[in-house]
């Protein structure tokens, strides 16, 4: 039977605060592939898939939290919306509140979001006001702009984020036929790991949905959750707030996440672990998903799978379990860090061979004969 995957919120919606006449915002988002990791499942000794939210409609993970925002921001007859972001949120607000009908205001740390991201916003007309301080800075300027001035706010701390963000546990679940025995994802403001926690604890025992209905469990049992900061921009492993916070994956400099306590709640509830990985890492990480895996994505988005490799090296790691790595953006979103990384490797990297245009010369530059 054809079926046109119709967005989270239709997807799931028995499991979502939506009624029938709720006016649906959506953009297609979810569904994203589950893509086997092949060279990471060789290094670890694990069957590792990273979950490649970079395929969603503004290329990242943002846009399951962003299709429910919006939603509820239109079925309250909201004009505005407001988010403070490193650049996907940003992105996404700007892109559903078009989709919506509604002005976007995104408040943005100086000079810290990347190229691809202010280009998205700037695309979507969203009004863009760059502020002198960090993302903790610009979220506190955006909860309070929400609370006094009529704007509705589209950042994580509003609950119907979260709501959307949990289907990607759903979407696991229903792939792989239960729930993995890891999770791992980077950790920023903290939304998503909250999202995943829930949406896993949800699939795991029945569930009383919005109107009274008892579901049945989908999952016999949640996965363990790891997940990771920038060293840099790694409050939750400090166990204090960071003021200020440094790392080049911009999307996860973040010194004061929104949902520390969801996520302290997800790693202890778990069993897990919250731990960092330095910048080089990352780079490191991100290039081996790219030119191993075939995966493309952005700094921030590799930190889980620099964490992965990092416990494996420690011999920290599990063998033989079932892994899943969020890998939360695409890698076009800032395209200057993986050419970085593949000029770590080899410096001519980035500069193509230059040859004759006669195929023996191009047989030559690839040592074919
Ligand atoms: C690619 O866009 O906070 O722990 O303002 O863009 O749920 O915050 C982005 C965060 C991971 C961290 N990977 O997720 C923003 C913003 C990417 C991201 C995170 C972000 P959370």
């Amino acid at each position: 039977m054809a079926h046109l995957w119709q967005g989270v919120i239709n997807e799931y919606r028995d499991r979502l605060p939506v009624t029938d006449s709720t006016p649906v915002v959506t953009m297609g988002e979810g569904g994203t592939p589950l893509i086997q990791a092949r060279a990471l499942s060789e290094l670890t000794g694990n069957q590792v898939w990273v979950k490649f939210e970079g395929m969603n409609p503004t290329g990242s993970f943002k846009d399951r939290g962003m299709t429910m925002a919006i939603t509820r921001a239109k079925e309250e007859g909201a004009k505005a919306v407001v988010c403070a972001s490193t650049g996907n949120t940003s992105a996404s607000a700007a892109a559903y509140a078009k989709q919506a009908g509604m002005r976007c205001a995104v408040l943005v740390p100086e000079g810290k979001i990347s190229m691809g991201k202010m280009a998205q916003a700037v695309a979507h007309g969203a009004d863009i006001i760059q502020i002198d301080g960090n993302f903790d800075n610009c979220l506190d300027v955006a909860r309070k702009l929400s609370d006094s001035y009529p704007v509705f706010l589209v950042n994580s701390v509003n609950p119907y984020r979260i709501e959307g963000q949990k289907t990607a546990a759903f979407e696991v679940v229903d792939a792989l036929g239960d729930a993995p025995d890891y999770h791992i994802l980077p950790v920023g403001n903290a939304g998503n790991i909250t999202g995943y926690w829930k949406g896993y604890t949800e699939y795991s025992r029945p569930y009383v949905n919005a109107v009274g209905e008892e579901l049945p469990a989908v999952a016999t049992k949640t996965p363990v959750m790891w997940g990771f900061q920038a060293a840099g921009a790694a409050p939750l492993v400090a166990g204090h707030p960071i003021d200020q916070p440094e790392t080049i994956a911009t999307a996860i400099r973040i010194g004061n996440p929104a949902s520390w306590d969801s996520a302290i709640g997800a790693r202890d509830e778990s069993g897990g672990l919250i731990e960092s990985v330095t910048d080089e890492q990352i780079i490191e990480a991100q290039r081996f998903l790219s030119s191993r895996d075939g995966v493309f994505v952005e700094p921030g988005s590799a930190a889980g799978v620099a964490g992965l490799i990092k416990k494996y090296r420690e011999g920290a790691a599990p063998t033989g379990a079932k892994i899943v790595i969020t890998v939360t953006g695409h890698g076009l979103k800032d395209p200057q860090w993986a050419v970085k990384g593949a000029e770590l490797e080899d410096p001519t990297a980035a500069e193509p061979k230059r040859v004759d245009f006669d195929v023996v010369s191009v047989a030559a530059a690839l040592g074919l004969d």
